[in-house]
């Protein structure tokens, strides 16, 4: 199990996008803060103004340089997701 530090993920519990992400980071061994939008109001206040809007999955990536990238699209993560941890392993 890899346990990205620089990596959170906003989700809402029974979204069908963010459960396709999840999955993804389960079979890659990914582990990554998972940071509830619906349920908890401080988080789902963050991804508004961290991000720009209210929309999950969003991948939010703390650069080397501190600063942020807010990733939406579930595919764009997914993509993001196997580059950088897939190994070359075929999904
Ligand atoms: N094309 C987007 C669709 C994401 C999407 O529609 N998410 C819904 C939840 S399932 C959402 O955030 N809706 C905004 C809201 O409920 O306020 C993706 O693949 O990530």
């Amino acid at each position: 199990m890899t346990v990205a530090k620089d990596l959170a993920l906003y989700h809402f519990a029974h979204c069908p996008f963010c459960a396709f992400v999840r999955r993804e980071l389960d079979k890659l061994g990914v582990e990554v803060d998972i940071r509830d939008a619906g349920a908890n109001p401080a988080h789902r206040k963050a991804l508004k103004e961290g991000g720009g809007k209210i929309q999950v999955p969003c991948l939010l990536i703390t650069n080397e340089d501190g600063s942020e990238t807010w990733m939406y699209e579930s595919m764009d993560i997914v993509a993001y997701l196997k580059k950088r941890f897939s190994k070359g392993k075929v999904a």
